[in-house]
């Protein structure tokens, strides 16, 4: 049996990975249909041995598939999300516009995949924040074993989660420093290359940033506990593919490094690499880029508190962090018969 996919933002960042893992994991697709904007429609895409033409969005018909993987944008979500459901077609939404919507579920497969069968009431499922998917992956485990109470974290945060235009400026950028040109921002508020920005979307009330927030309500709803206290610092750094975390957690009961480095080494989704010398750590570059594991480093108990630990979580943003986490949720609902 095979489904009819339509992938709405298919000319994006997030839309590439997609179309690159359907056909990497031998998604069972019959016909595939990408959607983007106006300005793409007629370009092609290859998919197995095919060039597929990008139609036009705001002319497609849903009725024509069983499952929409969206990533164009919050308020496009918003927009078709509801007509594509409406239409039959179950939504993976990789947007942040439904994830906190108490009838939609917010799914990591290797988490909380019991969470995804509670998707009909609105026909769409949320894909988490790559930030929250991969600590998620990482903590889930720990969490498990001992409880954990509460979550420092501070990421290092690939431009290629802000889209193709940010992976240009950061190249571009790059390209005319070096050429003893000046930078000029248009994507970022600030000179990327070569520099750090604590600052990802937009500034909250409260003096955090909504990305930071999002790690805070995601990991609360997809942990089912609005218990865990969550403190993150969002930061973009000058490298194009995997996000990186240095993550501090507190537990209810102790748990030594020896025991959570073997819970890590079992869990589904974690690659654990944490060797204490000279490079025997994950790096976004090395490691992050192109692979689907949440690797796991530097994995050592808190000197500063008597239950904590820290660990340093490396994933590449676009797979694990946004498309691969997309088509697990569809090889769930395949699984599972969610579908027909
Ligand atoms: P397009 O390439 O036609 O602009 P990224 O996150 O890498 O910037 O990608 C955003 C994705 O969302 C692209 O595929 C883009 O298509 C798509 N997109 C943006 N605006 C619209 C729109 N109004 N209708 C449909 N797709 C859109
Ligand atoms: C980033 N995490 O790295 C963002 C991208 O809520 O889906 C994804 C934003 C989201 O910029």
């Amino acid at each position: 049996k095979t489904y009819d996919v339509a992938i709405v933002g298919a000319t994006g960042a997030v839309g590439e990975a997609m179309i690159e893992i359907l056909e990497q994991r031998d998604f069972p697709v019959g016909e595939l249909y990408l959607l983007a904007s106006e300005r793409s429609a007629g370009k092609r895409i290859s998919f197995r041995d095919k060039q597929i033409a990008v139609q036009d969005l705001a002319n497609f018909d849903f009725s024509k598939v069983q499952i929409g993987l969206f990533s164009a944008g919050g308020s496009i979500s918003e927009e078709y999300a509801p007509i594509a459901a409406e239409a039959g077609c179950v939504v993976i939404d990789n947007t942040s516009h439904f994830r906190r919507d108490h009838e939609i579920p917010l799914v990591v497969p290797e988490v909380n995949p019991h969470a995804a069968v509670d998707f009909h009431a609105r026909g769409i499922i949320a894909n988490p924040n790559c930030s929250t998917i991969q600590m998620l992956v990482a903590l889930k485990p720990l969490h498990d074993a001992v409880g954990i109470t509460r979550i420092n974290v501070a990421t290092y945060q690939a431009v290629s989660g802000t889209g193709k235009s940010a992976i240009e400026e950061l190249a571009g950028q790059t390209a005319r420093l070096l050429n003893g040109q000046p930078a000029e921002s248009k994507v970022y508020p600030r000179q990327i290359a070569f520099n750090a920005l604590p600052q990802i979307d937009s500034f909250q009330e409260n003096g955090y940033t909504r990305e930071e927030m999002k790690m805070v309500w995601e990991t609360q709803k997809i942990f089912e506990d609005d218990s865990i206290a969550v403190n993150p610092t969002c930061v973009r750094v000058p490298v194009f593919h995997g996000h990186s975390e240095a993550v501090h957690i507190e537990t209810r009961d102790k748990l030594s490094a020896v025991e959570a480095r073997q819970l890590l080494e079992s869990a589904p989704g974690v690659t654990v690499i944490d060797e204490r010398e000279d490079g025997g750590y994950a790096t976004p570059v090395t490691d992050g880029a192109g692979n689907d594991a949440v690797f796991v480093s530097r994995i050592r108990e808190d000197i500063s508190h008597e239950r904590g630990l820290d660990l340093w979580v490396v994933s590449d943003n676009l797979r694990k962090g946004a498309a691969l986490n997309s088509v697990q949720i569809a090889e769930l609902l395949l699984r599972d018969q969610l579908i027909t």
